[in-house]
């Protein structure tokens, strides 16, 4: 039987098994083909596809190239209601819930409704919060919201907690891409002791110190994009990192 992308990020929660995805973003891929390779070698769990403004590219023609090279599941990480595609296995159905922007807390979606029923799409409802990662980021400054501030890790709770109440199934906390400090160990524990759901964490994340405090402070995914154009060989050294932390 086929397992729910969301049943097994669940299970792998409970178990404790922490979880790599690597971001493609379809404007800032220099070698597709190169980096599924990579992905593929190591053992990535995960491969989450967006961003927050998509100049070229087609979102189908990327699923379709990367699921023609690796099983690996595709998310859609979607930036607006423009990238839907019913070639990917999952959706991350983003509520803002860090901003006061009602269009990115429910108004898109409204748009989006009809089609991602169409789509029969797994969608994943996730409660996305932007962070403050030390520069305005192209994701808070397309989302008109302001990101909580780094040093307030009772905010971020409270957000997490509240996206629970309401339903939400996994907490993403976002640095923004490119950000210049990941979010901090402090708030992401703070987040896992008030929710029981699977959290991301992501944003300015570049060597596997980060990735592990990332994964030691609770986070269950951590997902990786700029850092590894930059880096050939960073993939495989946060896999090995990460199979070397679940040994022990
Ligand atoms: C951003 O979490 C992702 O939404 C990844 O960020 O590109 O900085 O790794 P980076």
């Amino acid at each position: 039987m086929l397992i729910r992308v969301y049943d097994s990020l669940v299970q792998k929660h409970q178990a404790g098994q922490k979880m790599l995805a690597v971001l493609i973003d379809p404007d800032h891929v220099e070698n597709l083909e190169e980096s599924v390779r990579r992905c593929n070698a190591s053992g990535v769990d995960l491969i989450f596809l967006g961003g927050s403004l998509i100049t070229s590219g087609s979102i189908d023609e990327t699923i379709r190239q990367i699921k023609s090279l690796t099983d690996i599941p595709v998310l859609l990480f979607p930036g607006d209601e423009l990238q839907i595609s019913s070639e990917a296995d999952a959706l991350l159905l983003l509520s803002l819930i860090s901003g006061r922007n009602a269009d990115l807390l429910i108004g898109k979606h409204v748009i989006a409704a009809p089609y991602l029923k169409k789509s029969g799409l797994e969608l994943i409802a996730t409660g996305y919060m932007l962070i403050d990662g030390g520069k305005i980021t192209t994701a808070s400054y397309i989302s008109g919201s302001v990101p909580i501030p780094a040093d307030k890790p009772e905010i971020a709770m409270c957000t997490a907690l509240a996206g629970e109440m309401l339903g939400l199934k996994l907490m993403y906390m976002d640095a923004g891409s490119g950000a210049a400090n990941p979010v901090s160990e402090a708030m992401i524990q703070a987040v896992r002791k008030a929710v029981d759901t699977p959290i991301v964490v992501g944003g300015g994340i570049r060597s596997t110190a980060q990735a592990v405090a990332a994964w030691n402070a609770g986070a269950d995914i951590v997902v990786v994009g700029n850092a590894i154009e930059d880096d050939n060989s960073l993939i495989s050294d946060l896999m090995n990192t990460l199979q070397a932390l679940q040994s022990i």
